[in-house]
């Protein structure tokens, strides 16, 4: 086992209390995160269009259980409860994504006024709150009618994108001081595009490319859009996962190289050094998928980003290919720690590492950081009395806390940290089967109760504010 798989196995139970629990500076935001999808439901209210995801869930055996997010957590209804339980945990940022096919019903012309009011209010609430909008204009829901047209294949659609931030930006940039593009493109392309595991379910593999290429430009061509409607700060909110090499084998570094451009570099190179990641392990002489790149692209897209937002669940170890594999990689599991119902392996240090890693790699280049997620799926039952004692999630949350103190005594600039999720909500592929809320929800009843892990947070947040963690 590698020295760095070793280093990650510590004990980091710490109850809230203790004295070594680390502070953060003032102004650090402590927030939770939510996407639209996921929790809002109301699919076919007050005029909201079909996104993919809504075509993806009536795919037979596309999601466990055939479940779908027509209702999720009914948000839609529900938000003012909602914002009354982040009040009371005490945060200062919430990350929510703008469902575009409620705003732009079929991703492009006409706005729906309905749609853009619903944010309307939820932002005006959540500022009354104390609580700072954070949103994301595009979590996945890409409307059908732009997949119909070639999707993120299209060269169209990142100019549709830019159609819609502005639409958005212009009701809400007087409000909202920080905007993320895109959330993960790298899961776009990977699950839904190569993979068929996620919508819009094709099987492209490295065909699905220039997917990756269009998020990128349609997440610079919204930036400009933002800023011509007043926005200051834009960021956009990438995963990463640290690559372990299973072995010092020549062989199996170079497989966790090959993952590493893959999923870590695709996506952050370009932003802030204004190119592509070799990628040369991928065959094609490196040109896989990326003749689509068109004079003036990069600069479009690595015009400066105010923040990067990094999501981080676990790090991938990587061993050489096997035979009969298209990919210069095989993913194995990760043996000798605790794992989230999702079989994540739950590596605090991964996330130092990961910051550590960016701080090294761009340099000045790398702008501030937000952790734009973080979180861990459990089974979460409710006991007799209806209370959830999810001491696993503490544990998590209490681990990857230090983690990013830990990186910030290094030198990476963090600025905040939010948790993946404020709600158990709609998991994708995985329909309602992963819960990794705070709050705990009754699917039968909609009925939301905080989890024990929402009163750690809360008196972690308050012990901050009052300078007594
Ligand atoms: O639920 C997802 C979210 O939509 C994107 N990042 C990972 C989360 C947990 O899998």
């Amino acid at each position: 086992m590698p020295a760095d798989l070793r280093a990650g196995q510590r004990g980091y139970h710490h109850p809230v209390s203790d004295s070594d629990f680390p502070a953060f500076p003032a102004g650090f935001a402590w927030g939770v995160a939510t996407a639209a999808y996921q929790i809002e439901g109301a699919v076919t209210e007050d005029g909201r269009g079909e996104s993919v995801w809504d075509t993806f869930c009536r795919r037979p055996g596309a999601i466990r259980d055939g479940q779908t997010g027509d209702v999720a957590d009914d948000h839609y209804h529900r938000w003012p409860e909602d914002v009354a339980l982040m009040a009371a945990l005490g945060i200062g940022a919430y990350r929510f994504s703008l469902a575009w096919p409620r705003i732009q019903p079929t991703g492009s012309g006409a706005v729906n006024a309905a749609g853009l009011d619903f944010y309307d209010r939820l932002v005006d609430n959540l500022i009354a709150n104390g609580i700072s909008p954070m949103p994301t204009l595009f979590h996945w829901d890409l409307p059908q009618p732009l997949e119909d047209a070639g999707g993120w294949l299209s060269r169209d659609t990142p100019y549709r994108f830019a159609e819609f931030a502005s639409l958005a930006a212009n009701r809400l940039a007087d409000r909202i001081p920080l905007w993320i593009t895109l959330n993960e493109p790298f899961v776009v392309t990977t699950l839904g595009y190569a993979l068929g595991v996620h919508a819009p379910g094709r099987t492209m593999m490295l065909g699905a490319l220039p997917a990756a290429h269009h998020q990128l430009l349609g997440h610079g061509l919204a930036m400009a859009a933002l800023r011509a409607a007043g926005v200051r700060q834009v960021a956009i909110a990438n995963n990463y996962s640290p690559a372990w090499a299973g072995s010092d084998s020549p062989a199996d570094a170079g497989a966790a190289a090959a993952y590493d451009a893959l999923h870590n570099r695709l996506y952050t190179d370009p932003l802030l050094l204004g190119r592509y990641p070799d990628l040369a392990a991928f065959g094609d002489g490196g040109a896989v998928g990326l003749d689509c790149v068109r004079d003036g692209d990069m600069e479009t897209i690595s015009a400066p980003i105010d923040a990067l937002g990094v999501n981080y669940y676990a790090p991938t170890l990587l061993s050489a290919p096997q035979d009969g594999t298209a990919l210069p990689f095989h993913i194995q599991p990760i043996p000798g720690y605790p794992v989230t119902a999702f079989s994540n392996p739950v590596v605090p240090a991964g996330l130092t590492e990961l910051l550590t890693t960016l701080a090294a790699r761009y340099g000045s280049q790398l702008p501030p950081v937000y952790i734009t997620e973080n979180g861990c799926s459990f089974a979460d039952d409710p006991d007799a009395a209806g209370q959830v004692d999810d001491q696993q999630r503490i544990d998590y949350l209490d681990g990857h806390i230090r983690a990013v103190a830990d990186a910030m005594a290094a030198g990476v600039d963090v600025r905040g940290y939010l948790v993946w999720s404020l709600l158990d909500n709609f998991e994708w592929a995985e329909g309602y089967h992963q819960r990794f809320g705070l709050v705990h929800v009754d699917y039968d009843t909609l009925r939301r109760s905080p989890k024990a892990s929402f009163g750690w947070y809360r008196d972690m947040i308050a012990a901050q504010r009052h300078g007594s963690s």
